[in-house]
């Protein structure tokens, strides 16, 4: 039997007088509060983790249980008890005198309880506050062995790994599908220490010198007075500051292209963005960038859908993650390595490798791949992991060193720093999530939040107490070795060499290697960008900024304010594409696309269903849309509705398919009788049904209609042969076609751009 349903039936046998009633005011038997809400009485296991949430059991350096027999220790019992461990029989009272009179001092539960509550904030991250993260592994290939002796590296290495998406600007509760650079952080947990690979969705900074770093977020975060907009940067000051500061030039570019609104985190790029140094067991170096390619492709939303999904579904980009992973469609990136020489330079065919604001073309140095990262498993509790998470560049293990680059010299310095404040003390590295899954054996001691027992007296060294341990590692016995490189002889300066002060170059090659529906996509940012700025000044500057990457990106915007536009004052830069850099163009696998059904009652449920399972066989989600919830149809086979006319909206889906009426008499085309199609009030097609394909039509989805369906499509004015749009007489032939069109992630002809 049921335990829920035994320990309901008791209580609502105590109200009704037909058993053994509870007795007023005595611990241990539930108050009749609110009649015919019944809660269970009696103590039953907690439920178990879902299977993907459940992380395995492993027991940190300090004793202490980490993954899922941690999440057992700090929920187990049956019983309700207070921090201390003692059950409470009532937490839903405070002690009064008397029930109607004032509430007591001594209620040390009361104070427990409140105090507990009034401290379960802890500051936010200053950037990149709003995250969302899953578990995963990383297989290495081996392929990285030659140059890098980092055991996670060497040939079947495989190892756990934690990643953490975010956007920078907005706070915690900000909207996902915002337009902002993402960040793309990843906690791998390996055998010698942790090594967190920090970095962002796009593979250049906007500044070149972390001094700076304060005053870009100064100007991209809401303004102090009114604290406006929230996680925007379509106003004045992020203008202000990029305009004054041209080095940000590139990266503002990336931040108006399409990489700004990603469709998905799992449909996203990834960039350690600075040049490391990797060191191979015979000590020669090479320089490296790495970059993460996701296997389902790079594709990102159209501007109209980002704005409507930050109302519509904020959580856009967490919801995608979380549900995908549940459903088994586990996101893939290759990791891939650049390789350059280590020369004196540091530069690679005239490029400064240290300067945060340059790409090398992929033309130039190809991606190597080095191996696949799976995450499949999403986190148990979103504080406990994807908050107190704690990310810094400084954790490397050997084989992996830095460079010179000045952007990462501040952040060596800033991650250690600012978790002092958002994880209240220097022993983060003992939360759960953040502990290594190496033996730890240092010397620090004591701190706010310290969890380990020490044993020991002497945690110093040299010392003869403790037997003189712990031992020193050597090269040979995996010791993290910074390399020896030589430091020119120099004289101490505040300023930026002269390699940095090209700001338009790259830029430019940036803009020239988008396609024509790419760089419409970058006017209309702009355009509306600037146009939300107030101040004059602001926007000729930005329009300066632009006339020196493109004279024609220059002009449309400027036609879009309605300003003149500036002559260039740098000379063009001759530069080549780099292909690699457009999103358009190729085809993608459509594992976890989700497909949209609409029907109602009348509709053809046999051709419905046929749909929902051929959706289903290719890797995908099917989700039938109906005027109200419940199931369609009658029996086994009745349809089950997962979305609503009301609460459907376009931008859930990647394509939309109209089910028409099942065929009547001999025709096996189906029938085009009105009935079958969803109407609205007046008997038209519904309004909410218009926006929905309307939408889906204008943001260049593939849409297909069966059985007369496509009487939904012509009420709209949407041709039968539109680009992209699929007619024909059952649904799963149509599916195909749809499937082709959602591998170019959208039906590119749709938008409107220039002969
Ligand atoms: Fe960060 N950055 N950053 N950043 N960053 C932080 O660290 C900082 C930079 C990046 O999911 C903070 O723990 C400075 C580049 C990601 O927890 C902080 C500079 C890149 C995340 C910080 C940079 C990044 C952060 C805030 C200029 C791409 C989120 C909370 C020198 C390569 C990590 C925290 C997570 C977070 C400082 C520039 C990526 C304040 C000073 C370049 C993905 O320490």
């Amino acid at each position: 039997p049921n335990p829920i349903k035994r320990a309901a039936d008791k209580v609502t046998e105590a109200i009704q007088g037909t058993g053994a009633g509870p007795e007023e005011g005595i611990p241990g038997k539930p108050a009749p509060d609110s009649a015919g809400v019944a809660e269970p009485v009696e103590p039953r296991e907690p439920l178990p983790p879902k299977p993907d949430q459940s992380g395995p059991d492993t027991m940190s350096p300090t004793g202490q249980a980490t993954g899922a027999a941690q999440a057992r220790m700090a929920q187990s019992g049956a019983y309700l008890t207070d921090a201390q461990g003692t059950r409470r029989y009532d937490t839903d009272h405070s002690l009064k005198a008397g029930a109607r009179g004032p509430v007591l001092l001594q209620d040390h539960h009361l104070r427990e309880k409140v105090m507990h509550f009034d401290h379960e904030r802890i500051p936010e991250r200053v950037v990149h506050a709003r995250g969302a993260a899953a578990h995963g592994v990383f297989k290495s290939y081996g392929t990285a062995a030659a140059v890098s002796k980092a055991a996670f590296l060497a040939a079947g290495a495989e190892t756990p790994v934690f990643v953490r998406f975010s956007t920078v600007l907005g706070s915690r509760g900000s909207a996902d599908t915002v337009r902002d650079t993402r960040g793309f952080a990843t906690k791998f947990y390996t055998e010698e220490g942790v090594f967190d690979l920090v970095g962002n969705n796009m593979p250049v900074f906007f500044i070149q010198d972390a001094i700076k770093f304060p005053d870009i977020i100064h100007a991209g975060k809401p303004h102090p007075d009114r604290e406006i907009p929230q996680a925007q940067s379509a106003h004045d000051t992020f203008w202000d500051f990029v305009t004054l500061h041209t080095e940000a030039t590139h990266h503002t570019l990336w931040n108006m292209s399409d990489r700004g609104i990603p469709r998905s985190y799992r449909m996203m790029e990834g960039f350690g963005v600075h040049t490391f140094r990797l060191v191979a067991a015979d000590g020669s170096t090479t320089l490296v960038k790495f970059h993460w390619k996701p296997k389902l492709g790079v594709h990102s939303l159209v501007w109209e859908e980002a704005q409507i999904a930050g109302g519509v579904d904020p959580d856009f980009h967490r919801r995608d993650l979380a549900d995908a992973i549940e459903a088994g469609a586990c996101p893939e990136w290759e990791l891939g390595i650049q390789t350059f020489p280590d020369t004196p330079e540091q530069t690679f065919e005239g490029i400064d490798l240290l300067d945060a604001t340059n790409i090398v073309p992929e033309e130039l140095a190809p991606v190597q791949p080095i191996g696949l990262l799976t995450l499949n498993r999403n986190p148990s509790n979103y504080f406990a992991e994807t908050e107190q998470v704690a990310f810094h560049v400084g954790h490397l293990v050997p084989g992996i060193d830095i460079t010179d680059d000045p952007l990462l010299a501040g952040r060596l310095f800033s991650y250690l720093d600012t978790q002092i404040t958002r994880l209240a003390g220097p022993n983060f590295s003992q939360i759960p999530i953040n502990r290594p899954h190496s033996p730890v054996n240092d010397m620090q001691r004591d701190g706010f939040h310290q969890d380990a027992v020490h044993r020991g007296v002497a945690p110093y060294r040299p010392n003869s107490l403790d037997g003189g341990c712990p031992f020193l590692a050597g090269a040979d016995t995996g010791a993290y070795i910074e390399t020896p490189v030589r430091v020119p002889e120099a004289t101490k300066v505040r300023e930026a060499p002269e390699s940095f002060s090209d700001h338009f170059s790259q830029p430019r090659r940036f803009w020239l290697s988008m396609s024509a529906v790419e760089r419409e996509h970058i006017i209309g940012a702009y355009t509306f960008e600037l146009g939300k700025c107030y101040e004059q000044a602001v926007k000729e500057r930005a329009l300066q900024v632009l006339a020196n990457i493109d004279v024609e990106l220059c002009a449309r915007v400027a036609e879009g304010l309605g300003l003149p536009a500036p002559e260039p004052t740098v000379a063009p830069a001759d530069v080549e594409p780099s292909p690699a850099l457009s999103q358009v163009g190729q085809t993608w696998p459509t594992d976890g696309r989700l497909i949209g059904i609409v029907t109602g009652p009348d509709g053809d449920l046999d051709g419905v269903r046929a749909v929902r399972e051929a959706v289903l066989g290719a890797g995908m989600v099917p989700l039938v849309i109906a005027p109200t919830g419940g199931k369609l149809g009658a029996g086994e086979d009745a349809v089950t509705v997962q979305r609503t006319f009301a609460t459907a909206r376009s931008i859930e889906f990647d394509a939309l398919l109209v089910a028409g009426a099942p065929a009547a008499g001999g025709d096996a085309y189906g029938s085009r009788d009105a009935k079958a199609l969803p109407t609205g009030p007046q008997g038209a097609l519904d309004p909410r049904v218009s926006l929905l394909l309307s939408e889906a039509f204008r943001h260049g989805k593939a849409i297909g209609a069966w059985a007369g369906g496509d009487a939904a499509l012509e009420a709209l004015g949407i041709a039968a042969d539109a680009p992209g749009v699929v007619v024909g007489r059952d649904g799963t032939s149509v599916l195909e076609q749809l499937q082709e069109l959602m591998a170019a992630h959208r039906v590119w002809e749709r938008f409107v751009t220039p002969a």
